[in-house]
């Protein structure tokens, strides 16, 4: 018998019954004690075009039912070396940017103050810049700006919409560098395409120092090589790993509101996430799982299924601290 919360052992009860948690384990009132809290963060009020996004936490959690107990080509068998469970979803607010941003930050302050290390399902991109201020100004974080890991479409690097708004899912990183909790030196975004506003869209963020490793790039190098480069980025102080789903190319992940063609596929992502373990990561998040476009739960499906990639990674690191 192991000392962590268990999922429900999918030889007594089917994986279709039972009450929906990510990755079927324990829902649990507090992070106190975890090593690893998942986290709902239901709350798309920075979408500028196709909101969804607040259903993705609740459909992320029905498709985690498929993941089992151990990672097939690791061995790691994460709950097994780690405590986990469901926090369940942060308390949000739908009809107020302003208030919904700063509940999901009090919220995630709530659960790094555990010293639980924060595993989220968004929600839109948004959700990630109060996420950053808490993990940065938490325990791991130490009040220091962190690297970040950014698999995205998008640089998200913009900075105001409809007339000076500064807060959608368009603009958190540039808040983030702006107010200190990221450290733009050590931001490397990958999977990077589409059309863009203008043509200089990027260059506030590469003068800042981001790297940006344009989907082309990522085509010629490869996954090995990127990922390398990556972790030469970030070093070794704490650093954040946030994963929009539309970085997957749309044919294998349509439930997304701002679709890019010519995306990763759920296999070369599951190749960059596995290659993670030597980042210090101080939290992670998937974001941009919009159930309402979704086909057959396929999105919501490489959602869950990045979270147990990252859970993976996660508890591994848990596991050699503790030993170490
Ligand atoms: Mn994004």
């Amino acid at each position: 018998m192991t000392k962590f919360h268990q999922p429900i052992d999918a030889a007594e009860v089917p994986r279709f019954a039972g009450l929906s948690t990510f990755m079927r384990l324990p829902a649990v009132a507090t992070a106190a004690g975890l090593d690893i809290a998942l986290i709902g963060i239901p709350w798309d009020g920075g979408t500028t075009n196709r909101a969804g996004a607040r259903h993705g936490p609740r459909e992320v959690r029905n498709m985690s039912s498929l993941m089992r107990s151990a990672h097939h080509a690791s061995g790691v068998a994460p709950f097994e070396i780690a405590n986990i469970a469901d926090v369940g979803d942060l308390s949000v607010n739908p009809i107020d940017v302003m208030d919904g941003i700063a509940r999901i930050e009090a919220g995630m302050a709530a659960i790094v103050a555990t010293g639980a290390l924060p595993l989220a399902v968004g929600g839109d991109h948004l959700t990630t810049l109060p996420s950053l201020r808490a993990v940065s100004k938490g325990p791991r974080g130490g009040g220091k700006p962190l690297g970040m890991i950014h698999f995205d479409a998008h640089s998200d690097t913009n900075d105001t919409y409809f007339g000076g708004n500064r807060f959608t899912h368009g603009t958190p990183f540039r808040r983030a560098i702006e107010e200190g909790v990221l450290d733009p030196k050590r931001v490397v975004q990958i999977g990077i395409r589409g059309s863009v506003y203008e043509p200089g869209e990027h260059d506030w963020a590469k003068a800042q120092g981001i790297r940006i490793i344009y989907m082309e790039e990522f085509v010629a190098r490869g996954p090995a090589a990127v990922i390398a480069e990556a972790l030469q980025i970030v070093g070794q102080d704490p650093t954040y790993i946030t994963f929009d789903i539309d970085s997957i190319d749309p044919s294998m992940a349509p439930g997304t509101g701002t679709p890019e063609i010519g995306g990763f596929t759920t296999r070369e992502a599951q190749q960059m996430l596995r290659l993670l373990g030597p980042v210090n990561i101080a939290g992670a998040d998937v974001v941009e799982v919009a159930p309402p476009f979704d086909v057959g739960g396929m999105t919501a499906l490489a959602g869950a299924t990045v979270m147990f990639e990252l859970m993976c990674v996660m508890a591994t690191q848990v596991d050699q601290r503790r030993d170490g």
